[in-house]
């Protein structure tokens, strides 16, 4: 019988610690068939964050340090500067990259630090129980905005990806799902393209995943994917946000020597 599904080479053999029906396994095992398929394992350095992600290292089997909340474009910056050779990925969810992170992932974009940020956009805070965060949609219920999101008490959800775009430094940003099988496909191709983008020196890189969290949003599985197309996907809407390789000649001008 033809052999359609295997495990990717960089995945561990370990059990994860995933909810059913979580983004964060569906984008972790994507990355490990990206490092395979692009022959990066050598060369990759993962920065897992605080979050449900923090045993990310235990998963991908390749080099990996542990950043402290928030810090991963800091380190990230470090990184790549030391080993400008290295593809340097940080994975973040949206609390590390939208709340206690903010001013780092501001500057290194702007910087165009040429290191990747796999951001995770769940809308709460899913390891510590379901607080809101910035992503956290308006009328969305989480434990800390009970009534749900409101305006004038707890703002509007912030567009990380919109914002990021406008900074000169930034090269890339696409923002995808993991709630089908063709978006699933969608998303691989735009980490790739990240990836791409950080090894032909271009500049800074990120893929925003709007990624379910059925947990903390107290629905089932399916019902957390159907909500990301109905509602998530509105105040979030998918697709490429900036991509300056799209300019004629980019590529050939960074790389020229
Ligand atoms: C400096 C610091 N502050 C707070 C925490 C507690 N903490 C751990 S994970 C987390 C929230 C993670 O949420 P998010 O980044 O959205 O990731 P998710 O769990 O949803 O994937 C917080 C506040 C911490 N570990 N370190
Ligand atoms: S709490 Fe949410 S983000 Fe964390 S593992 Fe469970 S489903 Fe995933």
């Amino acid at each position: 019988m033809k052999k359609i599904y295997s495990r990717p080479k960089y995945l561990k053999k370990v059990p994860m610690h995933y909810c059913p029906g979580c983004g964060h396994s569906i984008v972790t095992r994507l990355i490990a068939e990206l490092i395979e398929e692009m022959d990066l394992a050598e060369k990759a350095i993962c920065i897992p964050p605080a979050g449900c992600a923090v045993l990310t290292y235990n998963y991908l089997d390749i080099d990996s340090v542990e950043s402290a909340h928030g810090r991963g474009g800091a380190m990230a910056t470090a990184m790549k500067r030391i080993l400008p050779d290295c593809l340097i990925f940080t994975y973040q969810g949206d609390g590390d990259l939208a709340a206690i992170g903010t001013a780092e992932t501001i500057h290194a974009a702007n910087r165009g630090e040429r290191f990747t940020t796999i951001f995770i956009n769940n809308a709460v805070y899913g390891m510590t129980g379901g607080q809101m965060a910035p992503t956290t949609l308006f009328n969305q219920k989480t434990t800390t905005s009970p009534f749900g999101r409101d305006m004038r008490r707890e703002g509007a959800p912030i567009k990380i990806s919109e914002m990021l775009a406008l900074l000169d430094g930034v090269a890339y940003i696409e923002r995808t799902t993991v709630n089908s099988v063709s978006a699933i496909k969608k998303t691989k191709k735009a980490i790739r393209k990240a990836f791409q983008i950080q090894m032909d020196d271009i500049g800074f890189s990120l893929v925003e995943v709007l990624s379910p969290c059925p947990t903390n949003w107290k629905m089932k599985p399916l019902d957390a994917c159907k909500w990301i197309d109905e509602v998530m996907s509105k105040e979030y809407p998918l697709g490429v946000i900036k991509d300056i390789t799209e300019k004629e000649g980019v590529k050939e001008a960074v790389n020229a020597d």
